[in-house]
């Protein structure tokens, strides 16, 4: 794309904002006057020198490209990855370059992109580029569009990318998307949309069939176990950091079976965004769950106005929970009536059986064996705080951890003392293991 042409598109965008992106924009050149940093937390090395802001895909590592004349060099490699889902449970996917879902690709629109890929899998594969405009031999459909790439073989895609935006890369079979071959393709404006956002994270949904004492997904089952963002379930998916006043921009992709309504607490957002690109301003509305259907991306963006801890989450009661059932082990489930004090011991005992430092620490009433019904979350609900425990973890409330499973993270909205040691304690690790030695 010309100079020109991209120009266009920039002021297009900046005019379609309206008075409202106006006084907007007024209101985030003031808050560029504050000390506001989000660049210093990307550890990115793909676009870290670039004017726009990159996106951080927290738990996933960020792709490097090489330069070659105009073109920029990526290098994907697909195969099987061991993968720690939570703390309890490490599985067998598939994904790239080691990582499960893939490294992160953040490019600026116009550029000319070439990606080498190298199929390690043990069956043939290709890459499709989800949403990108690109030509037909470039669309990675086996057969349709080219040979499959055999094990041990190479193929190289290259495009100029002419679009913004959030994309992805997957396998383009059913079976290896749900082993996990997925991974960002993200599109940036040279320079961001207005209003412009201080943080911008992605995060990507999948889920996974895993009976207990299996490590492989059964990719063709219809109900799922184990649900992630970015590969790892809560509580050990690393939470998101905001400074309080700050705008915040997450994006959202869906490869799987299941539509998630992803819920922000305590805070409204609008969505200004789809797979598709930008959202015109005037579709903004407030809302605070966004439905992600598979196959979508969703962009949503929101002023980080509150204080605190506040999750966000997948809504459907069984993605806000961790498979119990894979402590069971060898040990077979002796009833499925929960009303049995027999299921209830046997539920202790699995609770008990984490084979890790943890507590229940909600209580329960002293005669709770004699409610039908009983139990629902009481020994479901594990504390584990230091075995998650890292940067992003600091400060939480004690035993935090037992209120995260499933498909659930959370974005911390800190003040700017706080926000700061966090970020002394990302650059220097050694300072939380003091803190552990310490307290
Ligand atoms: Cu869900």
């Amino acid at each position: 794309m010309s100079g020109t042409r991209r120009r266009f598109f920039q002021d297009a965008a900046v005019l379609g904002a309206g008075f409202f992106g106006l006084s907007k924009s007024l209101q985030a050149q003031n808050e560029q006057s504050m000390p506001m940093h989000p660049r210093e937390a990307h550890h990115g090395n793909g676009a870290a020198t670039s004017a726009f802001l990159p996106m951080i895909t927290p738990d996933v590592a960020d792709l490097a490209h090489e330069l070659d004349g105009g073109v920029k060099v990526f290098h994907l490699v697909a195969e099987p990855v061991k993968k720690k889902i939570a703390p309890f449970k490490t599985i067998d996917a598939w994904g790239y370059n080691g990582s499960c879902p893939g490294p992160t690709i953040q490019v600026q629109q116009g550029d000319r992109v070439r990606v080498v890929f190298e199929n390690r899998l043990p069956e043939s594969t290709t890459l499709h580029w989800h949403g990108l405009e690109i030509p037909i031999e470039q669309d990675g459909v086996p057969y349709i569009s080219q040979k499959p790439v055999a094990p041990g073989e190479k193929y190289v895609y290259e495009f100029t990318v002419h679009q913004e935006g959030t994309f992805f890369y997957h396998a383009h079979s059913a079976m290896q998307e749900m082993m996990g071959q997925i991974g960002f393709f993200v599109a940036h404006l040279e320079r961001d949309y207005k209003p412009r956002v201080d943080h911008d994270y992605g995060l990507i949904l999948q889920e996974w069939a895993v009976l207990p004492s299996n490590s492989v997904p059964n990719t063709a089952a219809m109900e799922y176990n184990w649900l992630t963002f970015n590969g790892v379930c809560g509580p050990m998916a690393t939470p998101l950091l905001a400074r309080l006043g700050s705008r915040v921009r997450l994006r959202i992709v869906n490869l799987g079976m299941d539509h998630h309504p992803i819920h922000l607490h305590g805070h409204q957002f609008v969505v200004t965004g789809t797979e598709g690109g930008r959202a015109p301003e005037s579709t903004w509305y407030p809302m605070n769950t966004v439905l992600v259907g598979v196959a979508q991306a969703r962009v949503v963006e929101f002023e980080a106005k509150y204080p605190g801890a506040w999750m966000i989450h997948c809504h459907l009661p069984h993605h806000m929970m961790n498979s119990m059932m894979d402590l069971l082990r060898d040990r077979q489930i002796e009833t499925a009536d929960q009303t049995e004090a027999k299921a209830m011991s046997q539920m202790e005992s699995l609770a008990r059986s984490v084979p890790f430092e943890h507590v229940h620490p909600a209580p329960v009433a002293p005669d709770a064996e004699k409610v039908p019904g009983f139990p629902q979350d009481a020994f479901m609900e594990m504390g584990m705080d230091e075995v998650v425990e890292k940067p992003e973890t600091y400060g939480l409330p004690k035993n935090w951890s037992a209120g995260m499973m499933g498909m659930m993270t959370m974005i911390r909205v800190l003040p700017e003392k706080e926000y700061d040691a966090i970020l002394a304690r990302k650059k220097a690790p050694s300072m939380q293991m003091e803190h552990r030695h310490g307290s």
